[in-house]
Formats: C-alpha cells, sequence, structure tokens
C-alpha cells in the first residue's frame, strides 16, 4: 500500500489490521481507544489555564511525587477508555500501585502499561507534555504478566501535546506520526516512517545533576560541549524524545547519584521500542533497554537514547 499523507488514524489502523489476514481487531479497537482518551487528554490540556485542572491535588502518588490534577484526569480517562471492549485484561499506569483488572469475567488478550501524563511538573508553565503507552500480549493472570522484556511489546506510541497534538506510535513496522487536526477532532497522518537521524548536534541531560554524575557520564557530556553540541531540556520525556527523533542527537537520564528516574515500563521500554524503529539506539548503558526483563512495575532504569552514531559515541566514553 502506498502510504497517503493525510489519511485518518483510524483508516491507517484498519488498513495495518488488514495486511495480517489472522488479526482479530483487538489491538485496533486497543488503538482506537488510546486515540479517543488522548483527544480527550488533550481538549483538557489545550483548556488548561481557563478550567480548574492545573495544581495539585494534595496526594503523593506511589513514585513519592505530587500528584497534579492533570495526571488524575488523564489516568481516568484512559482507563474508561481502556475498559469496556473486552481487549484488555489488565491496565498499569505510573500513577497506581498495581495493576487494574478492568474487565473481570472476560479473558482480553492484550495488557497496557500507561504514563498517563508524562512531565506533570511543568504542566503548569504551559510547556509540552504527552502520554505514553505500551501494549502486550497477556503471558499470565496476574500482575506478573507485565514483567516482559521491551522486545516483546506489540505497539507503543507517545502523544505530545505541544505545538500542536500528535500521536507517534509504531507495531513494530516503522513509526508513524499523526497530527490532530483540531476543528475536524481527527488525527491525520502527517510523518509517515519516521527515521531518526543517524546524527544529531543535541544532548539532552539534566546538566544540574553534573556533580552528583559519575565521572565517566561527565566526561560523556564535556565530549558533547567540545563538539559544539548544544543542551536542550524540557523536563517532559515524550518533549525530549520526540525532539530527539525528529531532529537527532542524544536524551540520556543516567544515575545521579545512585538513583536512576526513568520508569522501565511505562517510559523507557516504550520509547526504546520507538527510537528503535525509527532506526536509532537505546541502551541503559551496559545493555539493550529492550533487553531488560522488569523486576518490579516500577521499576527505575539509567537511560541513553537517540542517533545511533551519538549513542554509541557516549557508550564507546561511558565503558572506556
Ligand atoms: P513524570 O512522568 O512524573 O512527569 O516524570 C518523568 C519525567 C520525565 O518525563 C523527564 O524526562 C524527567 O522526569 C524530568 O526530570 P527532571 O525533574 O530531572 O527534569
Ligand atoms: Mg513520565
Amino acid at each position: 500500500m502506498e502510504i497517503k499523507k493525510g489519511i485518518d488514524l483510524n483508516r491507517f489502523i484498519l488498513e495495518e489490521e488488514r495486511k495480517h489476514p489472522e488479526a482479530t481487531g483487538t489491538l485496533s479497537h486497543a488503538l482506537m481507544a488510546i486515540e479517543n482518551a488522548t483527544k480527550i487528554i488533550s481538549s483538557y490540556i489545550r483548556m488548561a489555564g481557563l478550567v480548574d485542572v492545573i495544581g495539585k491535588t494534595g496526594r503523593i502518588n506511589v513514585q513519592g511525587e505530587e500528584v497534579q490534577k492533570l495526571d488524575t484526569l488523564s489516568n481516568r480517562v484512559l482507563i474508561e477508555h481502556l475498559s469496556g471492549s473486552g481487549d484488555f485484561y489488565a491496565v498499569a499506569s505510573e500513577e497506581m500501585e498495581h495493576a487494574l483488572f478492568p474487565e473481570e469475567g472476560k479473558d482480553g488478550k492484550y495488557i497496557i502499561a500507561i504514563d498517563p501524563l508524562d512531565g506533570s511538573s511543568v504542566i503548569d508553565a504551559n510547556t509540552s507534555v504527552g502520554t505514553i503507552f505500551s501494549i502486550w500480549r497477556k503471558t499470565s493472570s496476574d500482575e506478573s504478566t507485565f514483567l516482559q522484556e521491551g522486545k516483546k511489546i506489540v505497539a507503543a506510541g507517545y502523544v505530545i501535546y505541544g505545538t500542536s497534538t500528535m500521536l507517534v506510535y509504531s507495531t513494530g513496522n516503522g513509526v508513524y506520526g499523526f497530527t490532530l487536526d483540531p476543528m475536524v477532532g481527527t488525527y491525520l497522518l502527517s510523518h509517515p516512517d519516521i527515521k531518526i537521524p543517524e546524527k544529531g548536534k543535541i544532548y539532552g541531560f539534566n546538566e544540574s545533576y553534573y556533580n552528583k554524575w559519575d565521572e565517566r557520564i561527565r566526561k560523556c557530556v564535556d565530549f558533547f560541549k567540545t563538539e559544539g553540541y548544544t543542551l536542550r531540556w524540557a523536563g517532559a520525556m515524550v518533549t525530549d524524545i520526540h525532539r530527539t527523533i525528529m531532529k537527532g542527537g542524544i536524551f540520556a537520564y543516567p544515575l545521579v547519584g545512585s538513583k536512576a528516574k526513568i520508569r522501565l515500563l511505562y517510559e523507557a521500554a516504550p520509547m526504546a521500542f520507538l527510537v528503535k524503529q525509527a532506526g536509532g539506539l537505546a541502551t541503559n548503558g551496559t545493555e539493550d533497554i529492550l533487553n531488560i526483563k522488569p523486576q518490579a512495575l516500577h521499576q527505575r532504569v539509567p537511560v541513553f537514547m537517540g542517533s545511533s552514531e551519538d549513542v554509541k559515541k557516549c557508550m564507546e566514553i561511558i565503558n572506556s
């Protein structure tokens, strides 16, 4: 099929499904549920500042972070849309301590992990935030079904609520980007077959931790600076990774002291899947992120991902 720019996401999903005669349609339903939920989240975000969706709820989540109203709202909207179809057996969310089994009695084939609103600490500054999702096959009937390597992802994507709202996803067959036409309320294919440049000129590290990094990480950042790279840090992984995929370069969140920040299941694995599908690399410093089997739902990992040459150079320095 020749991929025409401008085709809407629903048609694209269905045409993809037709390429697999054995497909039952459940993955398509799942993707459409996310599509609809993220349109609603986008509309709330576009109204932020006018309606009462900004600010803290006063609760602390399982990550030990303050829960923003938009975190709760996004989590609820996604779960509502992911329930009821019978397609999903379980949902794990960065915002919930335990996975949810929303469809008791039905034997959904897929499980989904979500970061409902990534970058919520910058939402009140009106900068870009996002939603991250990954869809996997159910392998067992309890929470341990989520403890799978990223290479087993069936589909993953993110929505960036940026200058425009864009949904970027992959089912393991390239990366496709759809921009939401706000007048019509439809995602339209705007970025077919996205490829990350082999090398970029931007490094995205939170350099305020320079003194808390291992010396080898400092050397890596010093190298990029000497080479004339420029720093960009949005404070939202979706925004930083989207920029990295579009423009090239490297995004990293190394250990700060002995602590990692990025969550393997909700953030690192789906983003690594997309970056690799776009032709880039993603590692924790010693191994491919897609080969790491989580030991726990909320496990965190160091990440280095982006243009292949930049990630390779950084690993060369770190492992020398
Ligand atoms: P969140 O999902 O609670 O928003 O936290 C994850 C975010 C990432 O999106 C981002 O890369 C990182 O935390 C920002 O960290 P920092 O506070 O060091 O800028
Ligand atoms: Mg996040």
